[in-house]
């Protein structure tokens, strides 16, 4: 029997890798996308198929996650075996300017899911994205019985969804279970997240595209994996037999500086010429360090992180790299831009 998925947030970097993965697999993978008046959907167009053509196995619909009546006439149209909940305003500091907007999707977008899970009497498997943002100023390394200290509005709003996804498993029997997942990144990371801000403006500069490069806090400590292999964790934890809360993590620490320098290191420049301080990257209330102890997801569901940091940085200058050669497109700095 064929299994099929739902994937909140499938234009993201995780729904995207999750989407190839459980295609890989077999399943059929339905995908809720926002209207926008531009095209979005980029890091999945490799995997569409026209849905007229025979074949087809991966399916978009229209919704977002602040419109419950949607999530209700979706779930019953698609009955997914399986609900990947990814879909969130996912920008630590943005959420400081977005607040209210972050706490309705990134906290209410979830009750709203399980919610019409609920009201349809769905039987499924529901994955929630937690994150390592609810730990916030708890020192590390942090686990699955870590006390959570959210430093900032999504940390915060990623602590009700936790919440509100163990309840529904206590309260209705639902398989719900949370993956707390420590930073992961790759090619397809957002071009504001640290990494990717980096690793771009390490090809830009090689390129003789960009001079320097403004950056904030270089002391935050992260635990930064691959998203390709964190997304099979995320798969793992609903094959298991068992409902249970998961940490994702490489266990590895490294400083945002140790990441900037990999990256220059990599195509043989010096960092300290080129990367300067802008104080608008600071946030009001800084997360100092996060780095996870996985060792239930080792020994329970048998995943391991391959790629670490160093490697990671190395990965993503090369992808910037070569599409840098294929766009040929200098990169404009955005005085609005402050991310
Ligand atoms: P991402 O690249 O920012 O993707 C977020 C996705 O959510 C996008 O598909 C976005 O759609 C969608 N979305 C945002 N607001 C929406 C709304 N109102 N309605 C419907 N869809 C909406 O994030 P990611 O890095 O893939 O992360 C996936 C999930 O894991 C997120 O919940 C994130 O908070 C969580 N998480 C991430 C990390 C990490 O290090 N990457 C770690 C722990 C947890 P558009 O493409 O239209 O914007
Ligand atoms: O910041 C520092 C910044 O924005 C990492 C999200 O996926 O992971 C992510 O959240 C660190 C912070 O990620 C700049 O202050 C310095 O200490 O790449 P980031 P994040 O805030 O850790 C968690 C687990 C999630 O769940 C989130 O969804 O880097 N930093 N200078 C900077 N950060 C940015 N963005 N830009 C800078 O110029």
């Amino acid at each position: 029997m064929t299994k099929r998925a739902l994937i909140t947030g499938i234009t993201g970097q995780d729904g995207s890798y999750l989407a190839e993965l459980l295609l890989s697999k077999g399943y059929e993978v339905h995908g809720l996308i926002r209207r926008a008046s531009t095209f979005n959907t980029a890091r999945i167009d490799h995997l569409y198929v026209d849905p007229h053509e025979s074949g087809a196995k991966l399916f978009l619909h229209y919704g977002d996650i602040t419109d419950g009546s949607r999530l209700v006439t979706l779930l019953a149209q698609v009955r997914p075996d399986e609900v990947y909940h990814l879909a969130a305003q996912s920008h630590v500091r943005v959420s400081f300017d977005e607040p209210e907007y972050t706490g309705d999707t990134t906290g209410l977008g979830t009750i709203r899911l399980l919610e019409a899970i609920r009201m349809i009497g769905l039987e499924c498997r529901f994955y929630q994205a937690s994150s390592s943002e609810m730990f916030g100023a708890a020192p590390p390394p942090q686990s699955e019985e870590t006390p959570f200290y959210p430093r900032s509005p999504y940390g915060a709003a990623k602590v009700y969804s936790y919440w509100v996804t163990r309840n529904y498993r206590e309260a209705y029997g639902l398989f719900a279970v949370n993956g707390i997942l420590f930073n992961h990144e790759s090619p397809r990371r957002g071009e504001t997240f640290v990494t990717r801000k980096v690793t771009r403006a390490v090809a830009r500069i090689k390129a003789g595209q960009q001079d320097e490069l403004y950056l904030g806090n270089l002391d935050a400590v992260r635990d930064w994996g691959y998203a390709p292999e964190f997304v099979e964790a995320m798969w793992l934890m609903l094959q298991h037999d068992e409902a249970q809360d998961y940490v994702v993590a490489t266990g590895q620490a490294y400083s945002v500086r140790d990441f900037v320098r990999f990256a220059f290191e990599h195509v043989g420049l010096d960092w300290e010429q080129y990367v300067k301080f802008d104080d608008r990257y600071l946030r009001p209330t800084e997360v100092d360090a996060l780095v996870g102890d996985p060792s239930r997801a080792i020994k329970t569901l048998g995943w391991t992180p391959r790629v670490h940091t160093p490697e990671l940085a190395a990965i993503m200058v090369e992808s910037d790299i070569k599409a840098l050669e294929t766009e040929g497109t200098p990169w404009v700095h955005r005085a609005w831009d402050r991310d």
